[in-house]
């Protein structure tokens, strides 16, 4: 039963296939089987929760003599259900990475010289204070940004609030799920957060627009998904990809890149049309039927085959499918959804969808989560920051933008952007900002004109080679982190411990965070004595029991009803308290109340050019996890998938190499090999994200594939939030065989670690 689970999980398809593949052989034999006997075959078992990817599950550690053996799912913990997906399993491959960052460092030269010196604790931690201090006295305390992506950022966002800084920026804003959040919460009054609660596994009909779960691995979700497919649930894909999940579904809809809201509209219009909405649920709870239903009337599917590409009978037959399984009709919301700049109004267009067929807070749609009620820690409260976020050139822009947004800070950095550069200082924690903000370029312009850079990382990331202090931070095998308590299907808390003491000279991040606390003047925020006191603080206000924690890993709470049906109190927490189809608030805000498609402004790739998507692989989580050696047995490179038809017009063959140069000339770092194949449509080149590293200390991953990220010189920023549309860019090939490569073979200086200056 374990294995086959396991395999569910990790054996989608193609790509599955060769995941359960890659561990069956190198990977059983040398890392041990991570489906066998969960009893240890160590000293001991601790429980805690996973940091590959974002998703944190519960994984259940086994030492032995003083090494971690094996990384297992904890059956204990309600995301994991005792499974791991195969990054999971694979955690040990960062531990002992031995690229890692092992000492404190300073830089001892001109930025952008790349020559540190390996520093104390002391030394490094000195510095980074006496610049805070430094730069908040000359300019206000928030002239220093704080970027932050992972779980471990908690302390830093702690410490930069207290500082009195607005400017704390997530990638995982702007950059990725922004657009989806504020779309639902303007539809039925909440996002639907992370984890999303979404009831993939009782969903009778689940449509993924470009969410490509199996490669995009969120282990609950693929869990879920699999029991969707085994319920012989309708399933429709639409993606200009025959994605994994595509090769699973009952539909593909191969929609030309761009065009989704044109779909979404079209099939409210048959929806609508053929009466195939909620109609009780409706007269319920939604508020603006009436006017929706005449806005969609002239979307007809006529009118959506020749922007999507979509045939008419295939929208209506669709369209049908979703009504005869509603409420149990997910539209899922996706993941990463900023890609051509209207994406809120596309989410919103999801929303609206879902809505009419009655799916939020019914069985196989949106279930009801709940959240155990954990007391904040409590501090003095933290002082009104002295001026605002800085992220956006006009306090009134992006009005609906609820976070601050990650681009905005780095431009603020730069003169002549906001006025006067109102930033001066970063401290960046987990995030490779040149790989993950678009226009790398405007990046290290930005980093350029810093006063101050400090990184918290793990791995010599590129991020790591700009710094003036770099703090090597243990990874989440070797630390205790804040609690988890996610809203969710049922309510529970689960703890991240040390499994092992950190190795060489690295440290936590509540160790860091405290230490400068004090230093910068703010021991008030700091009065615990480590990470374990907070959380047994925390835990014991709540009446939960720290050695059970400890024990266990998770404590679960009593669930609610998950559905309106079963009892949960349909709220909405809109401006009319119901689910707003027609939108109010963005009609005051002179935007679409409701979503519209203008065909007029999306562009057509230039002759000879292809529209560059990109996503993710099963084993790796952006370029986090591409250097870890036993993740990378199964999967090192990635490739540029290539439509057959092209393929044989440029006359290239599978797997020779080849270089993407953009719209703008901007040429790719590195080649990668072509795929050739059915399987993409003839207008557009797909690759995974994550690979093309510049950092040569990442010694293995170096050189290898193509980043998406530095062919990304334009995108489209969403009007309604700030979130920035990336799929916008236009690739052209460059045969390896004909490119002479610069010298060194890397468009931005490197990290050199060793050539310390004594
Ligand atoms: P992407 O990876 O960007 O987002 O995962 P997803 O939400 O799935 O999805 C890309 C898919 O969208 C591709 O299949 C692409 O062909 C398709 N696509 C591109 N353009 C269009 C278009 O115009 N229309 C349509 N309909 N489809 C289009 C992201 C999610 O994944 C996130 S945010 C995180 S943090 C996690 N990261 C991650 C990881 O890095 N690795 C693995 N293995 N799993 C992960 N899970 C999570
Ligand atoms: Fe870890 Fe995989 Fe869960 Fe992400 S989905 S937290 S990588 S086990």
């Amino acid at each position: 039963m374990k294995r086959r689970q396991f395999i569910r999980v990790g054996g989608y398809g193609a790509a599955g296939a060769a995941v359960a593949g890659g561990l069956t052989t190198d990977w059983y034999g040398r890392y041990g089987n991570p489906t066998a006997d969960p009893g240890t075959d160590g000293d001991r078992v601790v429980p805690s929760f996973c940091e590959l990817c974002f998703w944190k599950c519960g994984i259940l550690a086994h030492v032995k003599d003083g090494r971690v053996t094996k990384i297992k799912g904890n059956p204990k913990d309600p995301l994991s259900n005792g499974h791991l997906c195969p990054r999971g399993a694979g955690g040990t491959g960062l531990l002992y990475d031995p690229d890692r960052l092992k000492k404190p460092m300073i830089r001892r030269d001109v930025r952008g010289s790349q020559v540190f010196e390996d520093v104390s604790w002391d030394d490094a931690l000195g510095v980074v204070a006496e610049n805070f201090e430094r730069i908040k006295a000359e300019h206000g305390a928030a002239a220093l940004a704080l970027f932050s992506h992972g779980y471990g950022g908690s302390w830093m966002k702690h410490l930069v609030k207290a500082h009195g800084s607005p400017n704390i920026a997530a990638p995982s804003y702007a950059q990725c799920r922004g657009p989806r959040e504020v779309g639902f919460d303007l539809t039925f009054g909440a996002g639907v957060g992370s984890p999303e609660n979404t009831d993939i596994r009782n969903a009778r009909c689940l449509v993924l627009i470009g969410s490509h779960l199996g490669e995009n691995m969120h282990n609950t979700q693929v869990q879920d998904f699999a029991d969707a497919i085994r319920n012989e649930a309708d399933i429709i894909t639409v993606d200009p990809r025959y994605s994994v999940a595509a090769s699973k579904s009952r539909w593909w809809l191969p929609i030309k890149p761009g065009t989704d809201t044109a779909l979404l509209l079209a099939w409210m219009n048959v929806i609508i049309g053929e009466e195939l909405y909620d109609r009780d649920y409706i007269e319920r709870y939604a508020y603006g039927f009436e006017q929706l239903a005449e806005h969609v009337k002239a979307f007809t599917p006529e009118w959506a085959y020749p922007r999507t590409g979509i045939e008419p009978d295939v929208i209506r037959r669709t369209a049908r499918a979703m009504g005869a399984a509603r409420p149990a009709t997910l539209v899922h919301p996706g993941r990463h959804v900023t890609w051509y700049g209207d994406d809120t109004q596309r989410s919103r267009a999801i929303a609206l969808l879902n809505a009419l067929l009655g799916s939020w807070g019914r069985k196989g749609g949106f279930f009801v989560p709940s959240q155990i009620q954990l007391p904040p820690y409590e501090y003095p409260g933290y002082l009104k920051p002295d001026a605002q976020a800085a992220d956006r050139p006009a306090p009134s822009d992006y009005p609906l933008g609820d976070q601050v947004l990650a681009q905005g800070v780095c431009d603020a950095a730069i003169t002549g952007v906001r006025g006067d550069s109102a930033i001066k200082a970063w401290m960046v924690y987990g995030s490779n900002l040149p790989t993950t903000l678009p226009d790398p370029e405007n990046t290290y312009k930005a980093i350029q004109e810093l006063d101050f850079l400090v990184t918290v990382d793990v791995l010599p990331a590129e991020i790591v080679g700009w710094s003036d202090v770099v703090l090597p931070e243990a990874t989440y095998l070797e630390r205790c982190d804040e609690l988890y308590n996610p809203w969710w299907r049922e309510p529970y808390v689960a703890v991240r411990q040390e499994v092992v003491p950190p190795m060489y000279d690295s440290k936590p991040g509540w160790w860091m965070a405290r230490e400068l606390g004090k230093r910068i003047g703010l021991p008030e925020f700091f009065p615990w004595k480590d990470s374990i006191e907070y959380a047994k603080t925390r835990l014991e206000a709540a009446g939960l029991d720290c050695e059970v924690m400890k024990e266990q890993g998770v404590i679960r709470g009593k669930p609610g009803p998950l559905y309106f049906e079963e009892g949960a109190v349909p709220e909405f927490y809109t401006d009319s308290g119901k689910i707003e189809l027609y939108s109010p608030k963005l009609a005051a805000l002179g935007f679409d109340p409701m979503p519209t498609y203008d065909h007029s402004k999306l562009e057509e790739p230039p002759e000879g050019y292809y529209r560059l998507l990109f996503g993710r692989a099963p084993v790796h989580t952006f370029g986090r996890t591409t250097n870890n050696r036993l993740l990378s047995e199964v999967y090192r490179e990635n490739e540029v998938w290539v439509n057959r038809d092209v393929a044989r017009r440029w006359g290239l063959e599978d797997g020779e190499r080849v270089y993407l140069q953009n719209q703008d000339g901007k040429r790719s770092s590195f080649s990668a090999p072509v795929k050739v194949t059915g399987r993409i449509r003839p207008d557009a080149v797909y690759v995974v994200h994550g690979y093309g590293r510049r950092a040569p200390k990442l010694r293995f991953v170096h050189g290898k594939g193509i980043d998406d990220n530095e062919l990304i010189t334009r995108y489209k920023v969403d009007p309604i939030m700030g979130g920035t549309g990336m799929n916008v860019n236009f690739v052209t090939f460059l045969r390896a065989a004909d490119v002479v490569e610069d010298e060194p073979a890397v468009d931005e200086p490197v990290v050199v670690a060793e050539e310390v200056v004594a």
